[in-house]
């Protein structure tokens, strides 16, 4: 028999046979499951049939798949309007789970599954912890948070199903998380990027070295991190460090992972349908091209969403993996439409920030950005912690540092910021989503 693909991951995962269809196969799948879930939610979801009635579309009328791209589009805008069952497409006796997140207003989104949702859920979920090379001998620390967020109750559900050892330990209480990720053998952990930077800083403290441990893997997302910050997270915890995305509109976690090759995401496309689109005018744009994630739910019961608009900035990467598999890739999320500061009429990206500052010797990755307004005119601060190194009587390189990185903000923001160094853990730690922008501009 012929090296699959994936081996150097260990045997091929049964699980991960979607993962290599053919593609006609694929879009025949596709095709076949969009025009059932258009039906579905044309029949049941009554914002949708008023837009498709308003276009004077009918479900019948999809006979391909870029027929999709006449359909109108869904936003948080529409849950939000809805608030809180509105979309839902399935009576509330089939409806299993309740998850929410945070809406544009004080009200959450809430999203619903059926007992097929969540079978659908666990299998991406587990298919996404296969792409990672995980199996059943592993044992798999999950520090996302459990509860009304996607992030814990998804990763456990896909990580049982795997049949890994899973530690239900959520977020939170680091002292004990390294304790735990010691004493009970981890080989993978499972939280947001930037807690496991608070885990890895806590537990040098601790004296605890994580490249001694058997931890091999983290399955990191729910928030934009840097290829930078990858770098640094697999130098100092000697693991495999994987970009899991995901959202509750759409499911939670387990809509796209990075393969072996670490280059770009697959998307578990026989459940979600992704598009491309210019965030200004809502026209398609080719692959390769940055714009607006758009995904089409393909199999959700409870409430299918058609064309939902994520907000996030990405592209579908062109060409094959070389892992084989045939799901398209899209480009990790560098950015969202939304999270753009403005700041003296200079557009800003948080993302472009972190990068200035894990390019530069002598800084470490926690930072937050703090916008102010001084006689009505915006200010930029960022604070950053720089090493304990640094810190000590070398004064005179903390002012070479300082100088050398609000330099570097001014070429890449077009835009002079203040900088302030900060002692080593002095900027709050989040267990679960970082807040790194402060906005008092308004206050
Ligand atoms: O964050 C689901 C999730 C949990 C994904 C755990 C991965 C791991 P929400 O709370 O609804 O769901 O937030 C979704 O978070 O639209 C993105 O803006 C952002 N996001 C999620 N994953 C990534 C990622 C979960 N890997 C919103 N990179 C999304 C960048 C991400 N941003």
């Amino acid at each position: 028999m012929s090296k699959h693909p994936n081996q150097s991951n260990g045997p091929f995962h049964p699980v991960s046979a979607p993962d290599f269809l053919p593609l006609p196969q694929l879009q025949r799948l596709q095709l076949q499951r969009l025009q059932n879930i258009v039906r579905r939610a044309y029949d049941h979801v009554e914002l949708f049939r008023r837009r498709m009635d308003e276009r004077g579309l009918k479900p019948a009328d999809l006979q391909a798949l870029d027929d999709l791209a006449q359909l109108p589009f869904t936003d948080k805008g529409d849950l939000r309007d809805t608030y809180p069952f509105g979309l839902f497409a399935s009576p509330m006796k089939d409806i299993v789970r309740l998850h929410a997140s945070s809406g544009t207003t004080g009200k959450p989104i809430v999203v619903a599954y059926t007992g097929a949702d969540l079978n659908v859920w666990s299998s991406v979920m587990e298919r996404a912890f296969a792409v990672c090379g995980l199996h059943e001998s592993d044992v798999i620390q999950n520090a996302y948070g459990y509860g009304l967020f996607t992030g814990g109750l998804g990763a456990h559900y896909g990580a049982e199903r795997l049949g890994a050892t899973v530690i239900p330990i959520s977020g939170g209480n680091t002292d004990r998380q390294i304790m735990v990720m010691r004493d009970f053998g981890v080989t993978a952990v499972c939280c947001t990027p930037s807690y496991f930077l608070h885990m890895l800083d806590r537990a040098s403290e601790l004296g605890v070295d994580l490249r001694g441990l058997p931890l091999r893997a983290g399955v990191f997302g729910a928030e934009p991190w840097t290829t930078a910050m990858r770098v640094r997270i697999e130098e100092m915890a000697g693991i495999r460090a994987f970009d899991i995305y995901g959202l509750s509109e759409i499911i939670g976690p387990g809509v796209a992972i990075e393969c072996e090759c670490q280059n770009g995401l697959h998307i578990f496309e026989d459940h979600f349908y992704p598009e491309i689109i210019d965030p200004e005018t809502g026209a398609p744009l080719p692959d390769g091209v940055e714009g607006e994630l758009v995904l089409t739910t393909l199999s959700k019961q409870a409430m299918p969403m058609i064309r939902y608009r994520t907000r996030d900035i990405t592209a579908l990467i062109p060409g094959t993996c070389p892992c084989g598999r045939t799901l398209r890739r899209m480009q990790r999320i560098s950015r969202r439409s939304d999270d753009m500061l403005i700041i003296r009429g200079v557009n800003v990206f948080p993302s472009q920030v972190e990068s200035v500052l894990l390019e530069m010797e002598g800084t470490l990755p926690h930072y937050r950005i703090i916008l102010t307004r001084e006689h009505g005119l915006d200010q930029l601060e960022v604070q950053v912690e720089v090493t304990a190194h640094m810190f000590s009587d070398r004064v005179g390189a903390l002012e070479t540092l300082h100088d050398e990185l609000a330099d570097a903000m001014e070429r890449v923001l077009q835009l002079r910021t203040r900088i302030t160094l900060v002692e080593p853990r002095t900027i709050p730690r989040s267990e679960g989503k970082s807040q790194r922008v402060i906005d008092r501009r308004s206050s």
